[in-house]
């Protein structure tokens, strides 16, 4: 059954129609065929077959022959031409109380405002209330309307739910008789979003510990409360699912509700053609049960050796943990160095020295210090007079400094014509260079790619920092051609970034998989501007495991000398 598909693509074609200004008669008529398309019970492929989709109420020929289209494509032409006329973003403010489609176009057309999170700002600066036909009330109800959408429909980042569940984790672990005790689903399977907190336990007082789960100061709102499974709704508007199994099933649940989905159901039917049925409570040969105490041994029943919860996703590790191919996924305490911090001398907040301190503090051996470059103005661009103080300055500490060591770094501007915001003579002397675009993101596909194309080129770069742009719930990628990006820093050897802050993960996941597969250095950095910050790199590392990344594809595990010595390597094979 595709209904619900096509209903989709009918209903959003009427809102960017709404939006657009056009005919009502039009926009309601794509309304309709949407809800008809609803509530039928009927297959819709099938009726399509049958030559029936003239027959249902409000589709004349018309609606028809664009239904057909979506079923046959996916899509269908005005669908796509008002995609590429109207942020497809702009839809989601349409579900917003007190936002209509003529509010919404006039935004979109004064302030360009696509995100949530301009539009947020825009209303604190009270720019939206200027508008004609707003005011101040009508701004009110906007970001009313935005706090309660958030927090009906929102993922949260990975980033701002594993410190809060690792906290919960240590609050019942203190106060509840438990035994085993350990976070499931996306989030341990570190991926960059997460619907909710999933939480397994063995004990043997479970009702106690719901007691306990129930009563913890985090807790808004108890939503079912049992012996097996309690569910509570967090301050931070998210959900939390606590279950108390049997130690004997602990891996079977373990591995169940880890996932994810997809991973699980291809589990299944491994089992299954080999004669077993697994569930949560183990793995079974008819009525006997032949494993479920621990996770290792559920996988192995069934012919697979552990895979690691990072690479749950159905992308491939099933067949590569058939033929004995997994991955050995680089380690989180395998990480010396952080590829991208800033530091006072731009935006950052912290001195070189409370880098050290912090990058000794979490067992690094060298730490990049790569600060804006200098026409970056409103990041406190670093101007080049001061550039070699900083040189000079990180000369002296790294004199003094036997374990940990900074790198003379800077992340270069690439310019909208796709220059660099430093002379060469100026880059020559800088040990670590990374690029990045922090302007000029309207640009088209060819242009943008062209910038980072060339900056890659440029004999004097080594790396490309957050290759897409994109900021998660705030910005969407910018049109990149990554393919062509890819293919450059392969044949000119040099790296992209990872870059951690928990808002970015840029490259994500799956573009980290195919710089793997083609050989492409990574470089995780945290972007740091506050020291803590740094500890960001984690979620670096978890990018990097769900991109099947290993020791070889990463120069963060490389001791500092090894990594000096790739830095220089890099220019010398682009300078011959
Ligand atoms: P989320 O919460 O959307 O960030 O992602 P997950 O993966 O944590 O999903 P969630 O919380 O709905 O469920 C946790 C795990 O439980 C999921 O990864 C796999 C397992 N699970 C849930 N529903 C099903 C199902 O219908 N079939 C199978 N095989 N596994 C399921
Ligand atoms: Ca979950
Ligand atoms: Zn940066």
């Amino acid at each position: 059954m595709r209904n619900k598909e096509v209903a989709e693509i009918l209903r959003k074609t009427a809102k960017l129609l709404e939006i657009k200004g056009d005919n009502p008669y039009r926009i309601r008529a794509y309304e309709r065929a949407s809800q008809t398309i609803e509530s039928l019970t009927k297959d819709i492929e099938e009726l399509a077959r049958e030559g029936k989709l003239e027959n249902l109420p409000g589709i004349g020929a018309d609606l028809a022959s664009k239904i057909r289209e979506i079923l046959k494509t996916g899509t269908f032409f005005l669908y796509e031409e008002l995609k590429r006329e109207i942020p497809q973003t702009l839809l989601t403010f349409l579900e917003i109380p007190g936002l209509g489609p003529k509010k919404v176009k006039a935004i979109y057309e004064k302030y360009g405002i696509t995100s949530l999170e301009e539009l947020e700002k825009a209303c604190l600066e009270h720019k939206i209330a200027r508008l004609p036909g707003f005011g101040l009330k009508t701004e009110e109800n906007i970001l009313k309307g935005i706090k309660l959408f958030k927090e009906r429909t929102g993922r949260k980042p990975l980033g701002e739910v594993l410190p809060l569940a690792e906290e919960i984790v240590k609050l019942i672990k203190a106060r509840a008789p438990i035994k085993e005790i350990a976070i499931a689903g996306s989030i341990r399977r570190m991926r960059e979003t997460v619907k909710d907190i999933d939480i397994l336990i063995t004990s043997e007082r479970p009702e106690e510990v719901m007691k306990v789960v129930a009563s913890l100061p985090l807790v808004e709102e108890v939503i079912a409360f049992g012996e097996t499974k309690t569910s509570v709704r967090l301050r931070l508007g998210i959900q939390m699912d606590v279950r108390v199994v049997d130690p004997e099933c602990w891996g079977a649940a373990l591995a169940y509700f880890t996932g994810s989905k997809a991973h699980n159901i291809r589990v299944r039917e491994l089992a299954l053609e080999r004669g077993l049925k697994i569930n949560e409570y183990g793995v079974f040969r008819g009525d006997q049960k032949i494993a479920g105490k621990t996770e290792e041994e559920v996988y192995s029943a069934i012919g697979l050796p552990f895979i690691p919860p990072e690479l749950r996703e159905d992308r491939g590790e099933i067949e590569s943990a058939l033929q004995g191919k997994l991955p050995v996924l680089v380690e989180y305490n395998e990480i010396k160095g952080d590829g991208h911090v800033h530091s006072k001398y731009s935006d950052g907040t912290a001195s070189l020295e409370e880098i050290l301190s912090k990058a000794s503090a979490m067992g690094l051996s060298w730490v990049a210090v790569c600060d804006h470059s200098q026409s970056l103005k409103v990041a406190g661009g670093v101007p080049v007079e001061d550039l070699f103080k900083k040189k000079a300055r990180i000369e002296e500490l790294n004199k003094r400094s036997e374990r940990v060591k900074l790198i003379f770094g800077a992340e270069v501007d690439i310019l909208s014509d796709g220059t660099l915001d430093y002379p060469d003579e100026v880059l020559k002397e800088i040990d670590f260079v990374i690029a990045s675009i922090h302007t000029g993101f309207q640009q088209d596909e060819r242009q943008l790619t062209s910038r980072i194309v060339s900056a890659l080129k440029h004999p004097l770069v080594h790396a490309i920092s957050h290759p897409t742009g994109r900021v998660l719930g705030e910005r969407e990628a910018y049109a990149v051609d990554l393919n062509q990006v890819m293919e450059t820093a392969k044949s000119y050897g040099k790296a992209l970034e990872i870059n951690a802050y928990y808002k970015r993960l840029d490259l994500n996941d799956i573009n980290t998989k195919a710089c793997v597969e083609r050989g492409i250095p990574l470089i995780i950095g945290s972007d740091a501007h506050f020291v803590d910050q740094m500890e960001y790199l984690r979620y670096g590392v978890a990018v990097a495991r769900r991109g099947w990344c290993q020791r070889e594809n990463l120069l963060n595990i490389l001791e500092y000398e090894d990594f000096m010595n790739w830095l220089r390597w890099v220019r010398d094979r682009n300078q011959k």
